[in-house]
């Protein structure tokens, strides 16, 4: 290989291994780390160990280092991975896609904003000022994102509480000309306090103007907002006042109107003053404590007074023909006070992605006049979590990683298989662990731990987690990959009745089934909902359309989160199926954000739910390499007598055989119709070496020609 690192830095493709194991994959990405090579190849997959120091890897000059060159010519890195999908997007016409996964902080959003920052980079070489209009909004729609989407939370100052997937859209000349976003939140199931850890609201409190917060009724006093407190010791960063106005000037540029920021302003504060009501009672009557902020709340939300106070403390109930008005108990009404919280940060955060798409998405493209329009999808999503004490949200998020896993076999397996047949080259068997089963165990119908939860929440009456715990039992107890404290009543790791405990392809993960009824249910009371549709503000009201109808009209259940999920889960698989994928797999070194430290354990636990082993044994399980044979030629015909300068054999083909035979690695390869393939990289990377001493001695000895010494 031609730029490859001396064996000083460790391997750097794991494929290279000489045995896969544990300890050799440990020993070989801990000594990369120590030695500043945060990246590492598995075939074409991207290994990435975050530094927690600024790297001097993303500068213009390396840019340059890695544009238009093949994986292998390069050290790896990110930029490497970037090229080889816009070279396929653009060579090949092929819809490309590149998934970054690994848990909180190891890295994911950095490396999709590198990745991003490089696309950039390479394209537009013209500088039309169309294509630069689109990179910049692209550009800024991340900044809104950033500050609507993240938190600081103890694993990352900027935390990412929604997975994203974003479509960047190119012209046959390959400059970007759109893009599209989807987001896979998840923080609606999360504790409410979480909500008001986002960065904007502290860039709110910190960066608006007095007469912005006087309007608004709010303080700059973060601890006067009770959810800013619950969110607690979490310091707000020193950039939030300038990073309200990059904000607020970014949503300006991407085309957001002056009313829709304002209302966007409005729905932040009556947030945080939502979590500062209190509910009292006097006699049977439930009451809110504080008053005052309930006209604050109705004049920001412009809605009526008894409105919102109705909204808070009553349910409207339809009991056969007639509606009844129900009074919350305080527990309710608080219940209720942060239900609706939660749901206007997560209707504000879907709404702003829906704006940001109607103006970023292509126009007006016509593919008969311009060629096909192709696409880089780029998404950074929530890696495996297994935590001491794991929930319905974890059990969502690796649900997810089932998903990708599923797809990353089926789509290597199936490209290389398609391949081989193409070739004909027969197929062997590939021996992996294919997750499958696991995949069905949650989401399959009727049978799946969704579909069972669901019912449960259908059910009428008091269903509790333990109700959903048996049915689960019921249905599941032969499965393999499921048990629970009742099936296995010896099993040390289950300690409760309300655990289940799911055999991932990464491990075991044992779950809590306490809150998952709740969680799954959609609890935001259709009284809010009609609040807010109510309101006299058309950009609020244009939020919540399912507030028009009435009690009696409301006769579908909504859909269950579980089910909602699940089916963005199944669009994005089906989305990533129909593209070239690349991966980039992102691990965390250790939890005090170190530079220096390389924790052992802490990493072994991440190589092995991510499946790196895995991915090594079904990549060398093929072939890591192929070419055609007149480019394989091209490259490597000087190191051969028989190919050098021009051979005389009946094919390329052949030329190709008498060359691998005459370096000893006829055993390593198989000639397919037009392509040879090579097992091993060593053996590529031999030849590589090769060639670059034959090319220094063919220089060499043509100086000395000129020269006149020969
Ligand atoms: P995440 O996206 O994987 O977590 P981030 O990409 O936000 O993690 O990275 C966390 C922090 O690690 C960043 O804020 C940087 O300080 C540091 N970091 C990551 N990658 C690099 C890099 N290549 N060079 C220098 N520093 C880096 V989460 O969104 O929490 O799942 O939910
Ligand atoms: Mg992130």
């Amino acid at each position: 290989m031609a730029e490859h690192e001396s064996l000083e830095f460790g391997k750097a493709d794991f494929v290279l291994l000489d045995n896969v194991s544990m300890e050799e994959f440990m020993s070989n990405l801990k000594l990369r780390f120590e030695k500043g090579r945060i990246y590492s190849y598995i075939g074409e997959v991207v290994v990435s160990v975050n530094p927690y120091r600024a790297m001097n890897i993303y500068g213009r000059d390396t840019i340059e280092q890695y544009k238009g060159r093949e994986l292998y010519e390069r050290p790896p890195h990110l930029f490497a991975i970037a090229d080889a999908a816009y070279k396929a997007m653009k060579r090949r016409n092929k819809d490309t896609c590149i998934v970054i996964s690994g848990e909180s902080g190891a890295g994911k959003t950095e490396a999709s904003k590198y990745i991003m920052q490089y696309i950039a980079a390479i394209t537009n070489p013209n500088q039309r000022a169309e294509v630069e209009r689109v990179k910049n909004m692209l550009l800024k729609s991340n900044c809104v994102l950033e500050a609507f989407g993240n938190a600081k939370t103890n694993r990352n100052d900027n935390s990412s509480r929604f997975g994203k997937y974003m479509d960047i859209n190119f012209d046959f000349k390959g400059d970007p000309i759109g893009g599209h976003i989807n987001n896979y939140l998840l923080e609606k199931v999360k504790a409410c306090h979480k909500v008001c850890v986002i960065l904007v609201f502290h860039q709110l409190l910190k960066g608006a103007p007095d007469s912005l917060l006087r309007s608004l009724h709010i303080q700059r006093d973060p601890t006067a907002y009770n959810y800013i407190k619950v969110g607690g010791q979490i310091k707000s960063g020193i950039n939030d006042g300038a990073d309200f106005k990059a904000v607020a000037d970014a949503m300006k540029v991407i085309g957001f109107t002056g009313d829709e920021i304002q209302t966007v302003y409005k729905i932040l504060a009556t947030i945080l003053h939502l979590g500062n009501l209190t509910f009292g009672v006097d006699g049977d009557v439930t009451l809110i404590e504080n008053t005052k902020l309930v006209s604050v709340i109705r004049e920001l939300l412009s809605t009526k007074e008894e409105n919102v106070e109705k909204a808070l403390l009553y349910r409207t109930v339809a009991t056969g023909r007639d509606v009844i008005e129900k009074q919350h108990t305080t527990q309710e009404a608080s219940y209720g006070r942060d239900a609706l919280a939660k749901a206007m940060y997560e209707r504000l955060f879907c709404w702003i992605v829906g704006r940001i798409n109607d103006i970023i998405e292509v126009k007006n493209y016509d593919a008969r006049v311009h060629g096909k329009n192709t696409v880089i999808g780029v998404l950074d999503i929530y890696g495996f979590e297994i935590f001491q004490n794991n929930s319905f949200e974890q059990f969502c998020i690796n649900y997810c990683n089932e998903k990708l896993q599923q797809l990353f076999i089926q789509l290597v397996l199936k490209q290389e298989q398609e391949e081989y047949q193409r070739e004909g080259i027969p197929w062997k068997h590939i021996d992996y662990f294919n997750n499958q089963i696991i995949v069905d165990l949650v989401e399959q119908q009727h049978k799946g731990i969704f579909s069972v939860l669901d019912e449960a929440c259908m059910n009428v009456g008091k269903v509790t987690d333990e109700v959903f715990l048996q049915g689960l039992n019921g249905k599941l107890a032969k499965h393999a990959h499921y048990t629970s404290r009742k099936l296995s009543p010896t099993d040390k790791s289950l300690e409760f009745d309300r655990d289940f405990r799911i055999r991932h392809y990464a491990g075991d993960v044992v779950y809590s089934v306490v809150g998952f009824i709740d969680k799954n249910k959609d609890t935001l009371f259709q009284d809010f909902k009609r609040l807010l549709y109510n309101s006299s503000n058309p950009v609020l009201k244009g939020m919540w359309p399912e507030g028009k109808l009435s009690i009696t009209e409301v006769t579908k259940r909504p859909l269950t989160a579980a089910t909602l999920f699940k089916n963005s889960m199944i669009s994005l698989v089906e989305n990533l199926a129909c593209k070239e994928p690349y991966y980039v797999r992102c691990i965390k070194p250790n939890d005090v954000k170190s530079p220096l430290l390389f924790e052992q354990e802490r990493c072994r636990h991440q190589v092995e739910y991510l499946g790196l082993l895995e991915n090594v044994r079904v990549r060398r399980a093929g072939f890591a390499y192929r070419q055609t044979y007149p480019r394989f030629l091209q490259r490597y015909k000087m190191i051969s007598e028989f190919t050098w300068p021009n051979h005389d054999l009946p094919s390329d083909k052949d030329a190709v055989k008498r060359l691998l035979q005459g370096c000893g690695f006829d055993h390593d390869v198989a000639y397919g119709k037009t392509k040879v393939f090579i097992r091993t990289p060593r053996t590529l990377f031999s030849l590589e070496e090769q060639r670059v001493e034959m090319v220094q001695r063919i220089v060499l000895f043509l100086q000395k020609v000129w020269r006149g010494t020969i």
